[in-house]
């Protein structure tokens, strides 16, 4: 009998845009996905990362069963076995070196996959250790310590106003290739388009020339690693002209005659020497972010993720505060999600070097040491010392700095278990893999994104496919470890509650239930019924109600960013002087996602992409052309690749793409083994961090190139 045709609705959890999917089946067979153009947010938009969905679930290279390594092959396991011994090992190695020696990693996908945010804590609570990490510290940690120590919790980030304000400053994000990041925002495209038909603008700040700069108003060069300089002689140019007016947020804000004072020696004219942007321009750049009616500024990879990570966002902050332009329409605001993980009866505004790393003195945020500190902690003799490792979604062989290094970490380790459904780089050092069932086979809640999104939505989607007999989602996996080691602890286990049913309950007890008067009645039945999910309307100005401090008021001048201008300070004295290295940068090419979208050959093609961008006059004066080989080489490691001229890049600027390098031995993704490319983590340096927050230093490294024969 022919299997009738069936339509589902479902986001995309391949980035934070999450845009809407309308994906239609016949039996176990994907027909098409495209654009759900009835998505309140993302109104029928989607790139063509989403087809690699039907890859991923049907990639013959995708594990369906545990498996264990023996030697150098790897035998399936039935699910009891695989979940004793993992419980086994990792108990035997916490009651002999106690609870640090097991260290957790996570990874990014865990945000896409509520099931692993829910229930993580079944087990990884259980091991009350210390050892923990996450990409966190790889990317946005500068923006969860700000909106700590600003607004008194992690999560209160405020998210640009995009389809409302005249005026954009981004500085450090390339939304055209990424889709948008700390603020989801499928279909960027347009909406920058619709900015600049109303008569804003956009203004990109980049050493490189993107996809986004390409469509701005103003494009700025910026040497990598100086925006501190740029941002603090911005703030210095608000107060010198009088142009401060912090408008409704005056009888919140604590600490501006401290930042007034703090900020003068940062002139533009000092930047100007690091930055490379002229002075005339700063000062401009300043009073037109002022002078608009609307305005907004936003940084994101480019200036979280280097030795400035903090003291950036929190300049960013300031910009937005010192203009008015925090809490108000148009300019940047807390969203009201239907979940909600801030004003919730769980809520965890987070905390800061409650403990520090044991080798290097890093401060943990939130339960989490910074991910530079996990090599050497794997490494170093003494009590403490990890010896065994649990990964969820993660890949940082290929994602955090000194991949290299990390690798050594790895093969000494005693155990390590890695809840993944690849063998890849880093999952390969597993002595047993987890794997979940396929993305499409479990339901869908983005928990993380909605406290994102430039709109208040929320939409939740059923599995599109049914859960195969003998498969385990993530979640599952998660709950059958934790009851496993709370047996063997003699500890009560987490009770037993779906990840679906946890977020009726926070719909029923969040701002738009029934309980709380509103006229959505929110819950979970309300969400299935309408599966492409219910627009909740604008952001909205929301202080100080939305404050968590215990005050409810804003710290303008939090010590711990105050104490750090001095380094600042030193840099700029440095700046102009000696400048013989190459300084290298990342880039995000629309159709990779991290690492893991390699082993689909719809987003591989043909085309190399893992390629060393650099300008034509650096070439010149290395003697290199286009297309020939290049060694790279950092203080950890070096590299082979072939260069492209482009001047898109600024001159002194070097820029490769990372998550590549899949032709490491053991690793069993066929598709990415014939496009291998290489990591550029194989130079990034675990010694180069924001000491603030601890967090990695990807961008600017320092690097040598010489071409090869
Ligand atoms: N296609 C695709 N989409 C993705 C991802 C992906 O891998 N591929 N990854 C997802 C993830 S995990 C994240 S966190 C987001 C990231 O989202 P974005 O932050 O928008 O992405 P990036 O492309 O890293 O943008 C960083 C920009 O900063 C610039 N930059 C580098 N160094 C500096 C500097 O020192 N100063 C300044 N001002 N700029 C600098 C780079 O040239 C680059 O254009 O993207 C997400 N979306
Ligand atoms: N040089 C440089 N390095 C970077 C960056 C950069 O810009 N430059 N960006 C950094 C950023 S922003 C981030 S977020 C990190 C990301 O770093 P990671 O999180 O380590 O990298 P991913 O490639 O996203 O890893 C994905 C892993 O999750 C698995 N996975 C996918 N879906 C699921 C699932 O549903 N369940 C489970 N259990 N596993 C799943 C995949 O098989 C893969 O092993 O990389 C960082 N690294
Ligand atoms: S933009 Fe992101 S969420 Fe939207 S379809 Fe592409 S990968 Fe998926
Ligand atoms: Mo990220």
């Amino acid at each position: 009998m022919e299997k009738t045709e069936q339509i589902h609705y479902r986001a995309c959890h391949l980035c934070e845009a999450t845009c809407g999917l309308e994906i239609r089946c016949r039996g176990a067979e994907i027909l098409s996905i495209k654009g759900d153009k009835e998505d309140p947010l993302s109104r029928g938009f989607y790139c063509p990362k989403a087809l690699a969905l039907k890859d991923i679930h049907n990639d013959p290279d995708r594990l369906r069963h545990p498996v264990k390594r023996v030697g150098d092959k790897w035998i399936p396991l039935d699910w009891e076995e695989a979940l004793d011994i993992t419980v086994e090992e990792i108990f035997n190695i916490r009651e002999e070196y106690g609870p640090d020696a097991v260290g957790v990693y996570l990874g990014n996908p865990c945000i896409h996959n509520y099931g692993m945010l829910t229930h993580g804590g079944h087990f990884l609570s259980h091991l009350k250790t210390r050892s923990r990490f996450s990409a966190t510290s790889l990317d946005q940690l500068p923006h969860h310590l700000v909106g700590y120590l600003m607004y008194g919790h992690q999560l209160l980030v405020p998210i640009a106003d995009i389809d409302r304000t005249d005026y954009f400053l981004m500085i450090g994000a390339n939304p055209l290739a990424s889709n948008g990041s700390m603020m989801t925002v499928p279909d960027i495209r347009k909406r920058i388009r619709s900015l600049q038909n109303r008569g804003g603008k956009l203004v990109v700040i980049d050493p490189r020339l993107t996809e986004t700069a390409k469509v701005a108003d103003e494009h700025h060069f910026i040497t990598p690693g100086s925006d501190a300089a740029f941002l603090l002689a911005m703030l210095q140019t608000l107060f010198a002209e009088n142009l401060v007016d912090t408008g409704n947020l005056s009888a919140l804000l604590d600490g501006l005659e401290t930042v007034r004072s703090a900020v003068k020696p940062f002139t533009p004219e000092r930047a100007e020497t690091w930055t490379g942007i002229p002075a005339t321009t700063i000062r401009r750049l300043a009073r037109d972010l002022s002078k608009a009616d609307r305005g907004v500024c936003y940084g994101r990879m480019g200036v979280s993720v280097h030795l400035y990570g903090t003291l950036c966002q929190w300049a960013v902050q300031m910009l937005n505060i010192l203009t008015g332009n925090l809490d108000r329409v148009g300019g940047a605001l807390f969203t009201k999600p239907a979940f909600d993980t801030i004003g919730g009866p769980r809520s965890r505004p987070g905390h800061y070097a409650a403990w520090r790393s044991r080798v290097s003195a890093l401060p943990e945020f939130s339960g989490e040491l910074p991910a530079v500190t996990m090599a050497e902690e794997m490494l170093t003799a003494g009590k403490g010392q990890i010896r065994s490792l649990f990964t969820g979604a993660a890949n940082p062989v290929l994602t955090a700095s000194n991949g290299r290094l990390l690798e050594k970490a790895l093969a000494g380790l005693d155990f390590m278990v890695s809840l993944d459904p690849f063998i890849n780089e880093t999952t390969r050092f597993a002595n047993i893999i987890l794997p979940p069932t396929s993305p499409l086979e479990h339901d869908h809640f983005d928990i993380g994104f909605f406290v994102m999104g430039i709109r208040n939505t929320v939409r939740y989607n059923q599995p599109v496919f049914a859960k195969p007999g003998g498969a385990l989602h993530d979640w599952e996996i998660y709950s059958e470890l934790g009851k496993r080691l709370a047996v063997k602890l003699g500890v009560k286990p987490r009770p037993e509650m779906a990840p679906d049913e946890m977020i009726d309950f926070g719909l029923q007890a969040g701002p738009y239930s029934s309980h709380a008067g509103h006229p959505e009645a929110m819950s979970l039945a309300k969400l299935k019924q309408n599966p492409h999910g219910i627009d909740l309307g604008p952001l909205q100005p929301s202080l100080p109600d939305r404050l968590y401090s215990e005050n409810k008021r804003i710290n303008g001048a939090p010590d711990l960013i105050m104490s750090d201008l001095s380094r600042v300070e030193q840099d700029l004295r440095q700046s102009g002087k000696g400048k013989d290295a190459l300084l290298l940068i990342g880039r995000r090419h629309l159709f990779s996602a991290n690492s893991w979208l390699h082993n689909t050959k719809r987003l591989v093609g043909i085309k190399e992409r893992c390629q060393l961008f650099m300008h034509p006059d650096d070439m010149a004066d290395l003697a290199v052309k286009d297309g020939q080989q290049v060694r790279i080489t950092s203080r950890v490691g070096s590299v082979e690749v072939g260069v492209k001229a482009t001047d898109e890049v600024m001159k002194g600027v070097v820029s490769l793409p990372h998550g590549w390098g899949h032709d490491r031995p053991g690793v069993r993704l066929s598709v990415a083994a014939c496009h291998p490319g290489v990591s550029m983590n194989d130079l990034t340096d675990e010694k180069i961090f924001d000491p603030v927050s601890g967090n990695a230093s990807l961008n600017s490294v320092p690097v040598t190139v010489k071409g090869m024969n």
